[in-house]
């Protein structure tokens, strides 16, 4: 029989129990000596790596955007990231990422566990080396996979490690349980050690987000990181994402997992739409790509798409699970694709005569929902918020799998394709009306493009930076607005009842609205597609209606209008929304105004006045005078507005049509809780 192998397989890290096996003399001497160059060696890439971290402590804003609560939920993207490209390397099922009590992110998987052994170019364990060394992420194990997940900034666990306050790795591996804290700021307070056992494998870190750095705010908001995390498993089908909140009196927990992938997301967007058909057109393949180092890699590239029975496109683009707002080559591909695609199939079909134009991209996605997600091993992301696709090969690898297996599926589903082409027909006939009646217009007359309308009251300056326009419901609002304001800068534009609802209504009735062309001669920059956002003449415009239930719906009218046809002006926060005052106190010839029930409170309390005593509720912005007008609503040194910001363009489409199309449920829940809304609005 062979003689057991005796020597022992040194450990990469430091076992933390004791070894109590007797050494020769000599041999303790050898290991010492060895010892002592390995933590010169240690003490050396510390130093280094203490630097690179405290690069990340002075520029946060370089690494991770900014400081805000945008920068603070980063730190948990970025961790979720390594996870996820675990899951997607194919070793990891589940992810689970929880707010703890005290604002603390614990983040978990099941994969393999970060490679726990030394790490030949930095002396570290992999541990510690993928937590200290900036850009670490790639590869210095061996062999496969490349970071897909996170591109926007995809800084790496170092950079979190550098803004934490202390961070705690636990990995399982190979039967041992091993640890290795931080603090601040990514100073390691001993080496990676063994400290247990056990049967599983994975990766559990712990982190702190370090509140000097933080300083505006360390509080987690549950609903964004439940958000992002639904969305990322939608993006990456099977992965289960658990997400618990375990502060105290906010106890929250939800499950993803969706086996559809993008599929599924297509349809949960059109939920509350009326589908044209239930089948969702997948089309999916993959590219190899040579990298500047000469590994191989793949592009891979997935689109979902269903139509539904509205007139808006719905098209939202990703690459590796980041949204690309700003679209790029990828959309580029699609758009390709699809236009070229569905105008053979309609001249083939001898649906599109050979007499009649192609049909353009704006009739092919007219009642199209399509997420298109691609993953890439060099993204190049650019545009002015970095969310545009710019890698140049994945137009070409998008247009050929779009253009083969759209085709294929018209093909094989000639009942279905019908359909779909006799919608586009439609759109396209609604186009072609759309731009007669516009023409129309011009012909009758160029007086009307250039006349502001009658019911605007103009401000005097013509520096759209300072100009602000009030669209203000009720002629008798509108009357006191006009008294009121700075006839420099403010202009107002009374609105009679209720607008058009542009959700429901076709393109050719939405221009022949007379509120709606008020506003739009009043803005002066158009409509989509031709939009210009360069050319309004007003930077601020402001929804001012009344504090009811009407008033509220009038604003959700306007904002869905500005959205479908206006969109910049949301994109680039030119909307607003004036903030009158619920309420007026009286008290020794001086008003008070409160602009909640809470502020009420306040100021009852803070002028001692006895349960009873009157106070003014107002019903409606008519009841207020000129000068009362200006001092709680107008005046810029005084008054209280908000920005309408879209952040999330996805949920922003969800809301408008949850409130604006067919289906009546949606609109009813909505109106149950309103504070939905507002979350979209900024403060
Ligand atoms: C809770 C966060 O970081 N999981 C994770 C990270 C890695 C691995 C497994 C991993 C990757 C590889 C090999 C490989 C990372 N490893 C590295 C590096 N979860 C979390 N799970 N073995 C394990 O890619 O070859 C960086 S991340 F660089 F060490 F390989």
């Amino acid at each position: 029989m062979e003689e057991e192998n005796k020597e022992v397989v040194t450990p990469q890290v430091e076992e933390s129990t004791e070894n109590t096996a007797a050494h020769e003399a000599s041999e303790m001497n050898r290991e010492e000596v060895e010892l002592e160059k390995a933590d010169a060696e240690y003490t050396a890439t510390n130093i280094q790596v203490l630097e690179g971290l405290e690069a990340v402590r002075k520029r946060p804003g370089m690494y991770i955007g900014t400081t805000s609560s945008a920068g603070l939920h980063h730190l948990v993207w970025e961790i979720v990231d390594n996870a996820i490209d675990e899951a997607l390397a194919g070793y990891c099922t589940e992810v689970t990422v929880t707010i703890n009590e005290g604002d603390t992110i614990t983040v978990s998987d099941n994969g393999r566990g970060i490679p726990i052994d030394t790490v030949a170019k930095t002396g570290l364990s992999g541990v510690e080396t993928v937590y200290t060394i900036l850009h670490a992420g790639g590869k210095f194990g061996e062999g496969g996979g490349y970071k897909v997940s996170g591109g926007l900034h995809g800084v790496g666990a170092s950079v979190v490690n550098a803004l934490s306050e202390w961070l705690d790795v636990y990995v399982h591996k190979d039967g041992g349980i091993y640890y290795i804290r931080f603090e601040n700021g990514g100073h390691a307070v001993d080496r990676l050690k063994k400290v247990g056992t056990c049967t599983d494998t994975g990766t559990i870190v712990t982190f702190k987000p370090d509140p000097t750095i933080f300083v505006e705010n360390t509080v987690y908001d549950y609903e964004i990181i439940r958000d992002r995390l639904k969305q990322v498993a939608y993006l990456n089908r099977g992965i289960k994402i658990n997400v618990y909140d375990k502060r105290e009196g906010k106890a929250a927990e939800n499950h993803f997992c969706f086996e559809g992938g993008i599929k599924e997301y297509v349809e949960s967007i059109n939920k509350n739409k009326e589908p044209l058909f239930e089948e969702v057109i997948y089309c999916e393949g993959k590219e190899p790509i040579t990298l500047a180092s000469g590994t191989e890699a793949h592009i891979y590239a997935e689109v979902a798409m269903q139509y539904n029975d509205e007139y808006s496109a719905n098209i939202f683009s990703f690459c590796n699970n980041v949204h690309t707002h700003e679209g790029g080559t990828h959309e580029e591909g699609f758009r390709m694709a699809i236009t070229r695609v569905i105008n053979a199939y309609a001249r083939q079909t001898k649906m599109l005569k050979d007499n009649e134009d192609n049909l353009t991209y704006s009739d092919v996605t007219e009642g199209l929902t399509a997420i298109i997600s691609v993953k890439h091993p060099n993204p190049q992301f650019e545009g002015q918020t970095k969310t545009k696709l710019g890698n140049f090969e994945v137009r070409k690898t998008l247009s050929q799998i779009v253009g083969t297996q759209l085709d294929r599926f018209l093909m094989e589903n000639p009942k279905l394709a019908k359909q779909i082409v006799e919608k586009i027909l439609m759109a396209a006939n609604a186009r072609l009306a759309a731009r007669k009646a516009r023409e129309e217009v011009r012909r009758k007359g160029t007086l009307e493009l250039t006349t502001l309308p009658g019911k605007l009251a103009d401000c005097s300056s013509k520096n759209p930076e300072v100009c602000e326009l009030y669209i203000v419901e009720g002629n008798s609002a509108g009357g006191s607005a006009k008294e009121g304001r700075n006839r420099e800068t403010q202009a107002i534009l009374p609105l009679r009842g209720k607008i058009l609802n542009v959700e429901k209504a076709q393109a050719k009735r939405i221009f022949a609205n007379a509120e709606i062309g008020n506003m739009i001669t009043a803005i002066g920059g158009g409509i989509d597609p031709e939009f210009d956002v360069s050319k309004i003449r007003y930077h601020k415009i402001v929804i001012m209606t009344d504090a009811d239930v009407d008033g509220s719906h009038i604003r959700i009218l306007l904002l869905t209008f500005f959205y479908r046809f206006m969109r910049p002006l949301i994109e680039q926060g030119y909307i607003y929304i004036a903030q009158p005052p619920l309420y007026k106190v009286e008290y020794h010839g001086k008003q008070y105004y409160a602009y909640s029930d809470d502020q009420l409170e306040t100021i009852k309390k803070h002028l001692n006045l006895k349960a009873g005593y009157p106070f003014q509720r107002y019903k409606g912005l008519g009841e207020m005078d000129p000068s009362q007008l200006w001092e709680t609503t107008m005046d810029p040194d005084r008054r209280k507005m908000l920005r309408v910001s879209l952040d999330d363009a996805i949920q922003a489409e969800q809301v408008f049509t949850d409130l604006m199309g067919d289906n009546v449920e949606p609109r009813k829940e909505f109106i149950h809780n309103n504070a939905k809304f507002v979350k979209n609005l900024d403060i």
